[in-house]
């Protein structure tokens, strides 16, 4: 199978991590971010993650890939369930921590972003969203603070280093990519339970992290 992706794209690591949880090839394509051709051919629309199944359709929606992968290959290991302290949390997380995001992402020499083109083409689109980037890095320290706290909150609702709610489930699907987004973010602090848990993802789900670059 084949996987249309960008490093950046949080719904795009869902979809790496089933494989990687799953111990199953797939082969990974990195999609110039301006690339709008690649996806609409595939698609229909211009988004990540795409998978191409083995009779060769493809099929968009990360949760859609993380179910047929979950429960065509091997027996499932994925839970549906989502407790709502975690969807309180996903929530406010994805409400500020793009502003500290998206203004890094281009700077930490990603397969998406390696043309120039490419670059502007995302900051042009999302600074309609969080506004200036150069401003955005500038204010690091008020979104630094907001995020802080929420990630030192996830500590409390850490059952298990090896799964959010102690056995694997979509909190671990959504949650994870977040969390390894965010260690773009240098003065981030991990508290340990949530350093544990994140460095436990990625042996279990062979997915790397950014502290090395973090900005
Ligand atoms: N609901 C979709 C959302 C996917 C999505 O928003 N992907 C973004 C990248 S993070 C995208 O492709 N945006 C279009 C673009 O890059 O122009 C999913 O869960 O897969």
């Amino acid at each position: 199978m084949k996987l249309y992706v960008y490093d950046h794209c949080p719904y795009c690591v869902r979809a790496r991590m089933v494989f990687g949880l799953k111990d199953l090839p797939v082969e990974l394509i990195m999609v110039a971010n301006d690339d709008e051709a690649t996806p609409v051919s595939l698609v229909g629309k211009k988004v990540v993650p795409i998978l191409v199944k083995e009779d060769d359709t493809a099929m968009p929606e990360s949760l859609d890939i993380v179910r047929y992968v979950d429960t065509h290959y091997g027996n499932p290991i994925i839970e549906e369930s989502i407790r709502s302290e975690i969807e309180e949390w996903v929530s406010k997380l994805s409400k500020v921590y793009n502003h500290l995001l998206l203004p890094r992402f281009v700077k930490l020499d990603l397969a998406e972003f390696e043309k120039q083109s490419a670059i502007d083409y995302f900051v042009k689109k999302k600074t309609e969203s969080i506004g200036d980037f150069a401003q955005n890095l500038a204010e690091t320290d008020k979104y630094l603070a907001a995020v802080q706290s929420l990630i030192n909150e996830l500590s409390d609702l850490i059952k298990s280093e090896k799964a959010l709610n102690g056995e694997l489930s979509l909190e671990d699907i959504i949650v994870f990519p977040m969390l390894r987004n965010l260690t773009c973010v240098k003065g981030i602090q991990f508290p340990p339970k949530v350093l544990d848990y994140v460095n436990k993802m990625v042996e279990l789900s062979k997915i790397d992290l950014y502290f090395a670059k973090a900005i």
